[in-house]
């Protein structure tokens, strides 16, 4: 059962990450490259995008630098109404096969426009590797289509870097949040058991880098579980969503300062149920461990509903554009 597994596997994942962030030059090299960058592009598909607006989010906190997350379709559909043409931009292109057309293809096309890319991908041998200026092997593998492990790991990579830009090597409080994670299983698990008995639709909510979470999270359901799901930033669902509100609509908020608390509130008085998760650090460093909670919802609905996680519908591993 290779999703459960890895799943499961992540606190052993995550340390070797950060291992890697350490032993290998990997941080160095990509600091050298965006010296002169006045803007960072993160670029990818589906759970890649996600990672890619978590990321943007946390360089733009802890750095002050502007950032752009942006689906790869829009370069191949819309790039011109989607990039200033000014400035000195720096992409990250974000793969985990390293094989997604609309990825490879922003990277050929931004090659074109002078902008510097930046692969990082599970796969050396991959076009993205090949392409790309500056390439990133992540080292895990991941079996299963549904993205988990690689979710948070790339994700790690990036928020672990954006602390080495401004200064900060040291990796503690991230290895303290792996350890979070295996002493949390217990209780996380039993949560997403009880509520995946409470819902029939679930809206995930986040602000800042937890927006990538949350929309991370609505995708984890979608493909798991093959149930309906919604995710916004967090404030927006009072703006129209909330009208959907009723029993089993389960509403999941990433964050538990004063705002999410009375919006919570304010679901459970509509009849829906809503459940606020805790934040572990106050800047969002907790963000790729968040997303875990709803890989484990994902997989207790699809039990519940007896999917099989293993093959999600109308999915697959890599997603090509022919021609
Ligand atoms: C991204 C992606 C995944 C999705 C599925 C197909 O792939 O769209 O988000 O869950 O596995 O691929 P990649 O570009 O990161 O390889």
């Amino acid at each position: 059962m290779p999703v459960e597994e890895e799943i499961f596997s992540q606190p052993k994942e995550l340390s070797r990450v950060l291992e890697f962030v350490s032993e290998s030059k990997a941080h160095v090299l990509i600091h050298e490259k965006l010296r002169d960058a006045d803007e960072m592009l993160f670029i990818g598909c589906g759970s890649s995008y996600y990672i890619g607006i978590t990321a943007a989010r946390y360089f733009t906190g802890k750095l002050g630098v502007k950032t752009t997350a942006l689906p790869a379709g829009e370069f191949l559909l819309s790039a011109d109404w989607n990039l200033a043409k000014s400035g000195n931009k720096v992409a990250f292109l974000i793969s985990r096969s390293g094989s997604t057309s609309e990825v490879v293809r922003a990277c050929e096309a931004l090659s074109k426009m002078h902008v510097f890319t930046i692969g990082i991908t599970l796969e050396e041998k991959s076009q993205l590797a090949r392409e790309a200026e500056l390439s990133m092997i992540i080292p895990i593998k991941e079996e299963s289509i549904v993205m988990t492990k690689s979710f948070s790991s790339i994700t790690l990579f990036l928020l672990t870097l954006a602390e080495f830009l401004s200064g900060k090597t040291d990796l503690l409080p991230f290895k303290e949040l792996i350890n979070v994670i295996e002493e949390s299983f217990p209780a996380w698990q039993k949560e997403a058991q009880n509520l995946s008995k409470q819902g029939t639709h679930y809206v995930f909510l986040g602000t800042g880098p937890y927006e990538g979470i949350a929309r991370e999270s609505a995708l984890k359901l979608q493909e798991m579980s093959l149930t309906t799901t919604e995710s916004y930033s967090t404030l927006e669902y009072r703006h129209g969503p909330e009208a959907l509100v009723e029993p089993g609509v389960v509403v999941v908020i990433y964050g538990d300062g004063e705002h999410e608390q009375a919006l919570a509130q304010e679901i459970e008085g509509l009849g829906g149920r809503a459940v606020v998760r805790p934040r572990f650090l106050e800047n969002y460093e907790d963000s790729f461990i968040q997303v875990i909670f709803a890989q484990l919802l994902g997989l207790e609905i699809a039990k519940k509903k007896g999917i099989d996680v293993e093959n999600p519908r109308n999915l697959t591993k890599v997603v090509r554009l022919d021609g």
